[in-house]
């Protein structure tokens, strides 16, 4: 049997983190942060053609993408109201999982349908790469694809259940990666089926 390419160093993936109690409590979370920020399609920059994931933010930067560009920016993109508040519950994992890390200052919230994917992306869009990225699955299990830094670099996939978190640190905290597909009906949590995906990340530098 071929040789599967091993998980780039940093990269760790914490199965069950969140007990189903704690994936309720978090959804609950979520739905509150949603009715202020609502969920919407974003679109790639230049071509305008729009994501398959529906998406909004918490945290005082939110990761927008539009026909000018990708950035991150304090206002919803339609309300041009202040993203909500990252819930204790996630700036509680923060702080376990990257103790040496300053406070978080983006939550991505990315809501997958049946049929969504993400293609194979680098999170660089932050000024620094310092601190890792730490992300959350609530919902349908996906099966995440992770290569190396570089695009052609070999990948492997592993499934992301419900109360999954993953942390992109170190040299991997660089490396591409992407949603290839959700396993439909695979969880309860979410009434209406689906997944949502919770990517914690520092954006901006540190004051020293
Ligand atoms: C997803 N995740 O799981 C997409 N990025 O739906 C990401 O893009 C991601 O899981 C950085 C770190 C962890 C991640
Ligand atoms: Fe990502």
């Amino acid at each position: 049997m071929a040789e599967e390419s091993p998980f780039p160093t940093g990269f760790r993936l914490i199965p069950d983190c969140f007990d189903k109690a704690a994936q309720e409590a978090l959804v609950d979370d979520i739905r509150a942060v949603l009715r202020a920020a609502p969920l919407f399609r974003p679109v790639m920059p230049k071509t305008g053609k729009p994501f398959s994931v529906q998406m909004s933010n918490c945290g005082p930067l939110g990761w927008v993408s539009d026909v000018k560009g990708y950035r991150y920016q304090p206002v919803h993109p339609a309300t041009h109201a202040a993203w909500p508040q990252i819930p204790n519950r996630l700036l509680d994992l923060w702080a376990d999982l990257a103790p040496e890390a300053p406070p978080p200052e983006a939550c991505l919230i990315n809501y997958y349908e049946t049929g969504a994917k993400m293609g194979l992306h680098q999170d660089k869009d932050e000024d620094t790469f310092d601190a890792p990225v730490i992300s959350v699955s609530l919902g349908d299990t996906a099966t995440f694809r992770i290569g190396g830094t570089q695009r052609k670099d070999p990948t492997r996939s592993v499934r992301l259940a419900s109360g999954d978190v993953v942390v992109l640190g170190g040299a991997a905290r660089l490396a591409y990666h992407g949603i290839d597909r959700l396993i439909a009906g695979s969880s309860s949590l979410l009434k209406n089926g689906g997944r949502v995906n919770l990517t914690l990340r520092r954006v901006t530098r540190p004051a020293v």
